[in-house]
């Protein structure tokens, strides 16, 4: 892994590697001792990172983990809890940042893979369920804390905990805060596979290289498909807009494109309506 960034990070590392098949960015939470813990600066970056990985033509997949073999992430940090949300540093109002970065990582259209060891817990747990896939090292661990520490995440916390548990099991998770172990998640449906933690890196690297091998457009729209039904009309126009870009490069929409800079009729004559 190779730094890949001017920017002055200090809660992240922002990485990349190179294989033959394309480029992989990799995103590590760095604040091992609170079990990388979230405070609003963290979120800032990882959201920069994530930009970062978007707009560079070379990465293909992008991995989301914690520092270190005993978490992924543990969520919201507390000790910058205020009455009105996480407090940034040097400032007095509270925010909710993680709210649009789940929404960036979902939009974003590369596959994000989150690469756990250790906990995944409360909001930490959250950024987990919103990666296309999770592979787990088998001392994960699993849940959400919420209702513990005066907290819930309702939104994507629940909805795509559903999508993947059952209802009654989401349910569980939220309203007896337990924690489970990577076999139970694995038997759940929670994550895609669990390796031993000495080969987490190498596993994850493996299925990243096997997307890197397929369509990246293709990879693109099958991650708008699954999200076009859950998030609603958002997630329809992020599909449509994929479906557009393709249009863009037909000659029917070239037709349409040149036919007004030339200031003329546009002749769609030519094209088949399609049955
Ligand atoms: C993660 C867990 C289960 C780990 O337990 P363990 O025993 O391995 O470690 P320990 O000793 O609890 O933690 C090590 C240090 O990290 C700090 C701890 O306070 C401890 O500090 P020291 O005693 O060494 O000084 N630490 C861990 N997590 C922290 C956190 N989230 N904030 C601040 N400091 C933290 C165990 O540590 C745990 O249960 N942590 C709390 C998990 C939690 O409740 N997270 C917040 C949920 S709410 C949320 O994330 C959220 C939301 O609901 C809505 C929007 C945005 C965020």
């Amino acid at each position: 892994w190779t730094p890949a960034s001017d920017s002055d990070f200090t809660d992240i590392r922002y990485e990349r590697t190179a294989t033959p098949a394309g480029g992989i960015a990799k995103i590590t939470i760095d604040r091992p001792e609170v079990r990388n813990a979230f405070r609003p600066q963290t979120l800032v970056e990882v959201s920069h990172a994530l930009e970062l990985a978007r707009e560079d033509a070379e990465v293909g997949v992008i991995i989301l983990t914690g520092e270190g073999p005993h978490a992924f992430c543990s969520g919201g940090d507390q000790n910058v809890r205020g009455d009105t949300g996480y407090i940034p540093e040097g400032e007095t109002v509270g925010r909710f940042h993680v709210t649009d970065l789940q929404i960036q990582m979902r939009r974003l259209p590369k596959p994000v893979v989150a690469m756990v060891a250790g906990y995944a817990i409360g909001g930490g747990h959250v950024l987990h369920l919103c990666c296309d896939l999770t592979i787990a090292a088998d001392n994960a661990r699993f849940g959400q804390t919420g209702p513990r520490v005066g907290s819930w995440d309702g939104g994507f916390g629940a909805s795509l905990l559903r999508d993947l548990v059952g209802t009654k099991k989401a349910k569980e998770f939220w309203l007896l805060c337990r924690q489970y172990d990577a076999a139970q998640a694995l038997d759940m449906g929670l994550v895609n596979t669990v390796v031993p933690l000495e080969r987490l890196e190498e596993e994850t690297i493996g299925w990243c290289a096997e997307m890197l091998a397929l369509s990246p457009f293709a990879l693109r729209l099958v991650k708008s498909s699954f999200h076009a039904h859950e998030d609603g009309y958002a997630g329809i126009q992020q599909l449509a807009h994929d479906a557009n870009l393709l249009f863009y490069a037909s000659d029917e929409a070239k037709e349409g494109r040149e036919a007004y800079k030339a200031k003329r009729r546009p002749d769609f004559t030519q094209f088949p309506r399609r049955a």
